[in-house]
């Protein structure tokens, strides 16, 4: 019966490892003591957090999944998932500006030779670089098959023209992830092939800052490649691999992303939480209003199940389970909208002091909303997800 089952000890548990517990702390602290305290401000400035990065090298909490042989942390993405979800707690410009050196490493770390993975992710591990990941292109973002950028080969180098748009760390990056056609007659997901470009290389234009709603700190920049040189030494996997290879890198990258949204989602709470405690209207705390109370309580239901999801999503990842992909882009989705109505709600329970800047609930909402659009919008995620349930319920 029921009552008498035997609890599997290898069977789903949400009990995390001393070493899991131990990152998460680093990562607590991390955030309480760097982050959260200069998060405003970096907002206000739209500085590029450079001491943080520095830092967080020095801590080791950057280069979470390079493996160890390359000098990075070579953790799971479940153990990272942890770390993301608390630094995205402290401000998710910064957890962009970090996670964003893992989306572009993800590509070498999938597809890349020794060679490669000893110059560019050694390089990640030794010094406190920035490397970005480079596929969207003014006219191609969803539909990361139709981009335009071309690479055409000529004696033992490749040459890159055409431009790109929305790169996180573009202006900071030491190196590029890049993605372009090689075989314009090949089928969609055949034209592509993905190379590491050097930051330094001549032809590259990186363009000005560009103003977001949230998320300031981050740099997210146009860039143009116009006749770079790229050694055929640099290109990842065959071609006609880069689609596939892009792809495999969200497999790594959407629940981290998600876990960012969670951080952000369970900030909300912990805000509105607090604050309806001591904001009194009618003589009691607001928390007293059932319709208070319900919505922190909305917030908690949000908060828990996303990480739920994104620990779902994660282990998947990490298992090579051949659904991989199908969690990762639910955990994203779920994680992403959670992000967006807590937001929402702690705007709500603080009144008039959530639409003001001196409060930490309006960057949270000005922070959420790129959850729902970057790494693959929403409606992306759900044609994933969609094609995946189309295959389970296969007639
Ligand atoms: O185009 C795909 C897609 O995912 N679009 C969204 C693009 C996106 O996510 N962009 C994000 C850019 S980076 C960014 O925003 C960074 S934000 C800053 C850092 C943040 C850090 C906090 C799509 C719409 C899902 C699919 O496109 P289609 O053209 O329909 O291709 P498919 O038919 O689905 O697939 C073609 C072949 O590829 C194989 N494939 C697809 N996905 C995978 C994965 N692993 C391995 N292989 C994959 N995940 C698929 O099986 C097909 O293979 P065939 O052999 O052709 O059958
Ligand atoms: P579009 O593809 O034009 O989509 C517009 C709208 O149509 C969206 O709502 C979309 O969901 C919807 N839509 C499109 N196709 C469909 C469909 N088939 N079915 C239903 N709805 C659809 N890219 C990088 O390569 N590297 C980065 O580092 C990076 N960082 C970013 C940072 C920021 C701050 C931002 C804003 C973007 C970043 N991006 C980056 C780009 C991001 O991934 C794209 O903006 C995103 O994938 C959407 O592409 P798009 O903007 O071209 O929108």
């Amino acid at each position: 019966s029921f009552a008498t089952e035997a609890i599997d000890p290898q069977g789903p548990s949400f009990g995390l490892s001393e070493d899991q517990q131990a990152f998460q702390q680093l990562a607590r602290d991390f955030t309480a003591k760097e982050i959260t305290p200069v998060a405003a401000e970096y907002d206000r400035s739209m500085k590029f957090p450079w001491p943080i990065v520095k830092s967080a090298h020095a801590t080791g909490l950057m280069n979470l999944h390079i493996p160890e042989e390359y000098g990075g942390a070579g953790l799971s993405v479940f153990s990272s998932a942890l770390i993301s979800e608390e630094i995205g707690y402290g401000c998710t410009g910064v957890s962009t500006v970090l996670e964003a050196n893992g989306l572009a490493s993800a590509p070498v770390i999938v597809a890349g030779n020794e060679q490669q993975k000893k110059k560019y992710l050694g390089r990640l591990t030794e010094e406190p670089l920035i490397a970005a990941y480079c596929v969207t292109e003014p006219s191609a973002g969803s539909d990361v098959a139709a981009i335009a950028t071309k690479a055409v080969k000529e004696g033992d180098e490749y040459v890159l023209n055409g431009s790109k748009l929305w790169i996180t760390g573009g202006g900071v990056a030491d190196w590029f992830f890049v993605l372009a056609v090689t075989d314009a007659s090949a089928k969609p997901n055949k034209r592509l092939t993905g190379f590491i470009v050097d930051a330094k290389s001549s032809g590259i234009t990186v363009d000005s800052k560009l103003l977001n709603m949230g998320q300031r700190c981050s740099d997210t920049r146009p860039i143009t490649f116009e006749n770079v040189r790229v050694p055929a030494e640099n290109r990842l996997g065959g071609e006609g691999d880069g689609f596939k290879i892009a792809m495999q890198a969200f497999d790594i990258t959407r629940p981290l992303v998600g876990a960012g949204a969670v951080g952000l989602a369970q900030r909300a709470l912990a805000e509105a939480a607090r604050y309806a405690q001591e904001r009194k209207t009618f003589g009691v705390p607001i928390i007293q209003h059932q319709a208070v109370s319900t919505m922190l309580a909305e917030m908690a239901i949000g908060a828990e199940s996303a990480r739920a999801m994104v620990w779902r999503a994660a282990c998947a990842k990490d298992a090579n389970d051949p659904r991989r992909t199908y969690y990762a882009s639910i955990s994203k989705n779920l994680a992403g909208q959670t992000a967006v109505k807590n937001s929402s709600m702690a705007v709500q329970v603080y009144g008039g002091a959530g639409f003001n800047e001196e409060f930490p609930v309006a960057k949270l909402y000005r922070d959420a909303h790129i959850f729902t659009l970057y790494e693959g919008t929403h409606q992306i995620q759900n044609i994933v997800i969609g094609r995946q349930v189309a295959k389970d319920f296969a007639v």
